[in-house]
């Protein structure tokens, strides 16, 4: 029959199989008129598909029939921590809409083996009622009212609603309860005409290839016939269905919502150059236990006077990206010198470290690579890796044997990059250099370290882990200017070839004006300071040593490999009230909360630095330890 004879709307079905397994399956109620180019989308989709190219693909143009018109049901949220809650919420959902054995019923899934279909199953004996129960029961013949534009590509949510929606409306269904089978997709649902399209975050543990979708009957067998006829026959279009089903919360309401996660936050004001010692707005003296300036370099004279001076000579700002007019001889007279500090055959320089991660990464790795990541590895990595478009592993911390197995079970043919942090921001301990770059060589894989809390810190003179190790360089030795150097942006250590790669296609090096003249003299003055009192890494070495002694004789045992101590609280809004009582007592050290560490491991974060005085440290640990204690018996300080 020609297209153009058949009634207004058509079904468009298409299923894509390979080597006889499913790969995916759509279908759309489309005007005849664009029947063909619905054809072509959905075969485009098929031949897309993440999980491989098909080598069967099947589309189907049949008439409608009559057209059953749906108003998509209302869809609610709720986040869970995990798959426990997650589905202690979805069991609570099913009891509401009247399923009592909720817990046997979501067992089914585990029996029963993968599915094309829904199980149809009797809401009080859980007896199981579909003719073919290999197969299951498939709800067909129905699309959401979405243009097309915005239904070309897989949208779990509004292919979910739009199904949830037809079968919410079957004879006899009393509700849904569904889980993907993709093994990323962790959201799932329980739909009912009463309840809605109620959405839980998370039903499974990420990675797990099982799902499933239970349809619960009531009503006489005689009618589950006619059931299974509507599900399978009859055309729905559900109207009103959304792209996403991102909630829409206002901004006040978010803000609420932080401030009673216990995670609000503010900007403090310091009326003082950075230094172990502050003034407050108030005008009070804080002994600052949390910053990153961890050699006083920050306010050194002798640093204060190259930014001054090159103020005067070059002026502040650069005027141009690098590749345009904003190289200019500081740029490269900093460049050297890190190269010599670091044993490195060149440097690029980048305005803040986040920039330097998310430039060096998304250079390295792109669509079709893969980035290993340690799974506390600092934001800047995360972004970075989430921009690259490359697939992302994550292993478990510094967990080499993990690493190497996540590698070996890689199939991409891409470029494999492999990152880590080298002193790890929050827990202040270090990678295993030489073990993890025998795993990166033995892969092939091109290994990313990120330094930022290691120069000036590790390494008898600071020179970072490799000095510490006594081992070679990664790939890419990522490196601030912002902490022990006192100054200001971020840097990559790398051979001339991948400096070349970076000169060209790392956007956040072409893209940003290249850094003031003033910071990058202000920084290549610290590091002459650096090299010449190598004394103040030793200091620091102490002092660290000192401070963990301190709280250890307090109870509080503790070690760290860097200038970063972490003192681990948990509880959000207990790490607050430690944080605050310290300040009262005229010392500065910041409860880190998430997202910066995980939800319910708050901790305090001690930065220590070499200008630290020994009575300093002692009373900051002697108060911290009796907050610490204090706090756990009873919420009050
Ligand atoms: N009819 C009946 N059952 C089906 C159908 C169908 N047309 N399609 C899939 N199933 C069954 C089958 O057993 C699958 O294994 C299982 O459902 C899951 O299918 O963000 O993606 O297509 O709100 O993996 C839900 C949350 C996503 C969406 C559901 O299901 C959201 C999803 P999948
Ligand atoms: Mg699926």
């Amino acid at each position: 029959m020609p297209l153009s004879s058949m009634k207004d709307l058509v079904s468009v079905k298409m299923r894509a199989s390979l080597s006889g397994l499913h790969v995916s399956g759509a279908e759309r109620i489309v005007d005849a008129g664009v029947a063909g180019e619905t054809v072509a989308a959905l075969a485009e989709r098929a031949l897309s598909h993440p999980r491989g190219r098909p080598d069967f693909i099947n589309i189907k143009i049949e008439e409608t029939g009559a057209i059953l018109r749906l108003p998509a049901l209302k869809v609610e949220t709720r986040e869970v921590a995990g798959p426990a809650e997650g589905r202690a919420l979805a069991a609570g959902l099913l009891a509401e809409a009247g399923v009592a054995r909720a817990a046997e019923a979501m067992a089914l899934f585990e029996s029963a083996p993968p599915m094309r279909g829904a199980m149809l199953v009797d809401a009080d004996t859980l007896e199981r009622l579909e003719p073919d129960k290999e197969r299951g029961v498939r709800a067909t013949r129905m699309d959401s009212d979405l243009p097309p534009s915005l239904a070309k590509k897989k949208n779990h949510f509004a292919e979910a609603l739009t199904l949830a929606t037809k079968v919410a409306n079957a004879p006899g269904i009393v509700c849904e309860l569904c889980v993907s089978d993709d093994p990323d997709y962790v959201t799932g649902y329980v739909a009912a005409k009463g309840l809605g399209y109620r959405r839980i975050t998370v039903m499974k543990e990420a990675g797990d290839p099982h799902g499933g979708r239970i349809f619960f009957y009531r009503g006489p067998r005689d009618n589950v016939a006619e059931t299974i006829r509507y599900l399978e026959g009859q055309s729905v279009i559900v109207e009103g269905v959304p792209s996403s089903a991102a909630p829409r919360e206002t901004v006040a309401e978010q803000m609420a919502r932080i401030r009673a996660e216990g995670l609000y936050r503010k900007c403090r004001v310091l009326d003082s150059p950075a230094g172990s010692v502050a003034r407050a707005e108030d005008g009070r003296e804080l002994v600052v236990l949390s910053s990153n300036d961890y050699l006083d370099l920050a306010r050194d004279a002798r640093v204060a006077a190259a930014a001054a001076d090159a103020a005067r000579s070059w002026g502040v700002g650069a005027g141009g990206s690098r590749l345009t007019t904003g190289t200019m001889t500081p740029h490269v007279k900093l460049e050297r010198h890190i190269s010599s500090f670091k044993g490195a055959e060149e440097v690029v320089l980048y305005a803040t470290g986040y920039m330097a991660n998310v430039g060096v990464i998304t250079a390295l790795a792109k669509k079709g690579d893969v980035v290993f990541s340690d799974e506390l590895d600092h934001a800047s990595i995360i972004d970075a890796c989430r921009l690259s478009g490359a697939e992302v592993v994550v292993y478990r911390h510094a967990d080499m044997a993990d690493l190497g197995r996540r590698i070996s079970e890689c199939r991409s043919r891409g470029r494999k990059v492999v990152v880590s942090d080298g002193v790890f921001s929050m827990d202040g301990d270090m990678l295993d250099l030489p073990r993890f770059l025998d795993v990166c060589r033995d892969a092939g894989a091109l290994s990313v370290v990120d330094e930022a809390h290691a120069t000036g810190v590790v390494g008898a003179s600071g020179r970072g882990l490799s000095e510490h190790f006594g081992c070679g360089l990664p790939d890419v030795s990522i490196g601030t200017l912002s902490k022990a150097l006192g100054a200001e942006g971020g840097f990559a250590c790398v051979s001339a070839e991948l400096a070349e790669l970076l000169r060209n296609v790392s956007r956040p090096f072409i893209f940003s004006t290249a850094p003031s003249p003033v910071v990058v003299a202000a920084a290549d003055a610290a590091l002459s300071v650096l090299e010449a009192e190598p004394w103040r890494v030793e200091r620091l070495r102490e002092n660290v040593a000192f401070f963990v002694g301190e709280l250890k004789a307090h109870g509080i045992a503790l070690s760290t490999q860097s200038a970063i101590v972490p003192i681990p609280v948990g509880d959000e809004r207990r790490a607050m009230a430690i944080s605050a009582a310290l300040e009262r007592e005229g010392i500065l050290v910041p409860a880190i909360r998430y997202p910066t560490v995980a939800r319910g491991a708050a901790r305090l974060r001690v930065a220590i630095m070499s200008s630290h005085a020994r009575e300093q440290l002692s009373r900051a640990a002697a108060l911290l330890a009796r907050f610490f204690y204090c706090n756990r018996q009873n919420d009050m300080i």
